[in-house]
């Protein structure tokens, strides 16, 4: 008996076996794909798919300041395929949740290593402990955390804290009358941003400086002008002296407020900043800025050094310190030909 089935039967089912095969050759070119580019699970970076590469996940907070810029940079030339690395970089757009995301998805790709620029101090806990479950190990660089000791094996960076003694002793030195501050702070909970704070605090303790203000300007020139802008409302043409910046990107941007209020920056209103990057070098060599403490973005060799070190199983310095300058406007003025950055 005839196929009872309509005439186009026999090549639908040609058509479905088209598709099955067709099918299961995407499984077998994809599955043969994921273990081409090494990446089968966990654990499996080290070496699997790239000769000896380091596969290292680098979980950056974004690109919020021109510091960052220059610490990225750092870090991208450090971690370098013809430094033994295949760099595996996020930035995480100064978010907390997608930073924490970033390297959950480090640990599911099986990197070798993970190296950390934490946002903020707190929330870090968990994903640290599931990198150590998975045994891999992290590196903080830049800023630090409050999770316990054991859930990373170093971090390399700077004395926060010192840096802000700096910039308040030369506060407390400078101003030997009444003075009315206004702090522009970086992000919120963030190692900078609080141990900045305390360090000036102590070293103005007993000066004539008055704190009347303070609020976070997130580390950026946009955030800084906005925050500058409240302020001179708040306090009219007058009322403001001082203006302590967390980072240089915040002065400029508080500089921008103070000129389109009509008020002249460095003289009205003067201006202490950190970071000491060159947009803020030539402020200060401007005379808009009255006084930089440094903070070394480039700390991507030694970075590197301590996540290869701890690979080869040696024991790395919990801390690892990078020296930081000061500068008033004739410093400036000398340095800005070297600048690096
Ligand atoms: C400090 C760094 C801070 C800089 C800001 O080491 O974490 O973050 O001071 C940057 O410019 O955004
Ligand atoms: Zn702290």
């Amino acid at each position: 008996m005839h196929d009872t089935k309509p005439a186009t039967q026999p090549d639908q089912d040609e058509e479905v076996l088209e598709v099955k095969k067709f099918l299961s050759t995407i499984t077998i070119v994809g599955a043969a794909a994921l273990v081409l580019s090494g990446c089968t699970g966990p654990g499996a970076g080290a070496g699997a798919g790239d000769d000896e590469l380091i596969t290292v996940g680098f979980a950056q907070t974004g690109s919020e300041s021109g510091w960052r810029s220059a610490n990225t940079e750092s870090m991208q030339t450090a971690f370098s395929e013809e430094n033994g690395f295949k760099l595996v970089f996020n930035a995480a757009d100064n978010k907390i949740e997608a930073q924490i995301a970033a390297v959950r998805g480090f640990i599911t790709q099986g990197v070798d290593a993970i190296v950390i620029a934490p946002i903020v101090e707190d929330g870090w806990d968990d994903v640290l402990q599931e990198a150590k479950d998975a045994g891999i190990p992290v590196i903080l660089e830049d800023r630090t955390l409050t999770a316990d000791e054991s859930l990373y094996a170093g971090w390399v960076g700077l004395d926060f804290k010192s840096e802000g003694v700096k910039a308040g002793t030369w506060a407390a030195s400078t101003f030997t009358e009444p003075t009315n501050m206004v702090v522009l702070e970086g992000t919120t909970g963030s190692a900078p941003a609080n141990d900045r704070a305390e360090g000036f605090d102590e070293a103005i303790a007993g000066s004539q400086i008055t704190k009347i203000d303070s609020q976070t300007g997130n580390f950026t020139r946009a955030e800084g002008k906005t925050v500058m802008e409240g302020f001179l409302q708040k306090y009219g043409k007058d009322g403001i002296d001082l203006v302590y910046a967390h980072n240089d990107d915040m002065a400029l941007g508080a500089i921008d407020a103070i000129e389109a209020a009509g008020l002249v920056p460095g003289e009205d209103i003067k201006i202490v900043s950190i970071d000491a990057v060159k947009d803020g070098m030539q402020a200060l060599a401007d005379g808009k800025i009255n006084y930089i403490v440094e903070c070394n973005p480039l700390l991507g060799e030694l970075a590197a050094g301590l996540v290869k070190d701890v690979l080869d199983g040696k024991t790395i310095e919990r801390a690892t310190f990078v020296q930081d300058g000061e500068f008033d406007q004739e410093a400036a003025i000398a340095a800005l030909p070297d600048r690096k950055y």
